[in-house]
């Protein structure tokens, strides 16, 4: 069976994981989130592909989610001893040595794909993982920062970079609107509309709608792509009792209107894409109101605490897809 997941970070991968466990002879492509990307220290970030990479690879730090296991930050201390930041992103010396040897390969000319297929052949996750895009893409965050000292609400109006949004920020103001800069003029990366046209079935795991699932849906033709494959799309929720398991999905989904419950966000991505969507049991109140949007629905334990877990998810996901096909 060829498999297409739409993955974010940790919401992708953990189901990844379980994905894999499920159906251990599946064709698994993997079409990844670029727009979190950054650039620090004059090298390129890729938190989303590496936290697929590195949590399916065995070199995950399992309690964070992401970054390297066993890790230690002493180039972090050193760069800030030169007072050279950010300080605020964390960036461990493994992990830095995997930022290396991208921006080396992206300056002697490899495209992304290419640089993630090499990194890859190292940690060897065991699906196909492919950029959503070789072209850049980064999600800026339009915010109104308080002046400190000043009334709430009389500060300066600007656009941040996602991660300084998210990581810095911690999503602690509104977020007014959330833009995928580049996503327009973005060409999906090699491959990416080839796997979606030869799927079997295309899944998308609970990862974030808005800044994960969505700057994928966002690269033009990946959407029309799936669409046009003709064959069972099904989704799972990141919101489980009306707020995120993890993270501050909440946040950007307000930005784009949609309130923060498992049947908002099936309407958000609605019947014209999806043809299955799961709920947690806790939401099961919620499964008439998602068949009403003409998508079918199931409500069926959503938490990832285990390995077990995230493949009996998967496996409800492959058996709801069977039914819509
Ligand atoms: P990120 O890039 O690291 O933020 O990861 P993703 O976009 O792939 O996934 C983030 C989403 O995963 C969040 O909105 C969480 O609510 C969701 N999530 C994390 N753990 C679980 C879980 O165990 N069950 C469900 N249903 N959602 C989860
Ligand atoms: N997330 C954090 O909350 N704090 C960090 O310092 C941080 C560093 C980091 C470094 C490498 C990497 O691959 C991921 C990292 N993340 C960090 C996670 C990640 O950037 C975000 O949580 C997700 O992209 C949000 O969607
Ligand atoms: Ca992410």
């Amino acid at each position: 069976m060829r498999i297409v997941v739409l993955a974010g970070g940790i919401g992708g991968a953990r189901f990844l994981r379980g994905l894999k466990q499920a159906v251990p002879d599946a064709d698994i492509t993997v079409i990844g989130n670029t727009a979190d990307d950054i650039h620090l220290f004059g090298l390129k970030v890729c938190p989303d592909l590496d936290t697929v990479m590195y949590t399916l690879g065995g070199g995950i730090n399992e309690e964070q989610g992401w970054g390297r296991t066993d890790e230690t930050f002493h180039l972090k201390e050193e760069l800030a001893a030169y007072g050279v930041g950010p300080e605020w992103f964390g960036l461990g010396d493994r992990d830095f040595a995997t930022h290396i040897v991208r921006t080396q390969m992206l300056s002697a000319g490899y495209p992304l794909s290419a640089v993630t297929e090499a990194l890859c052949d190292r940690w060897k996750p065991g699906v196909r993982l492919l950029p959503m895009s070789d072209d850049r893409v980064e999600t800026h965050v339009a915010v109104t920062l308080p002046h400190s000292g000043s009334a709430a609400g009389s500060g300066e109006r600007k656009a941040i970079h996602f991660q300084e949004y998210w990581v810095r920020l911690r999503a602690s103001v509104p977020a007014e609107a959330v833009v995928p800069v580049g996503a327009e003029q973005a060409k999906p990366a090699p491959g990416v509309l080839e796997a979606i046209a030869e799927a079997d079935v295309v899944l998308f795991p609970p990862s974030n709608p808005v800044v994960s699932v969505g700057t994928i849906l966002a690269v033009p033709g990946i959407r029309e792509a799936i669409a046009d494959a003709g064959v069972p799309v099904v989704g799972l929720s990141p919101i489980v009792g009306d707020a995120p398991v993890r993270g501050m999905a909440d946040k950007v989904l307000a930005a784009v209107g949609v309130e923060s419950t498992a049947a908002a966000v099936a309407e958000h991505y609605g019947s014209g894409l999806l043809d299955g969507w799961l709920v947690d049991t806790v939401d099961a109140g919620s499964v008439e109101r998602v068949e009403a949007a003409g998508i079918r629905c199931r409500a069926v334990p959503l938490m990832m605490t285990d390995v077990d877990a995230a493949a009996q998810m998967a496996r409800e996901a492959l058996a709801l897809a069977e039914e819509v096909r």
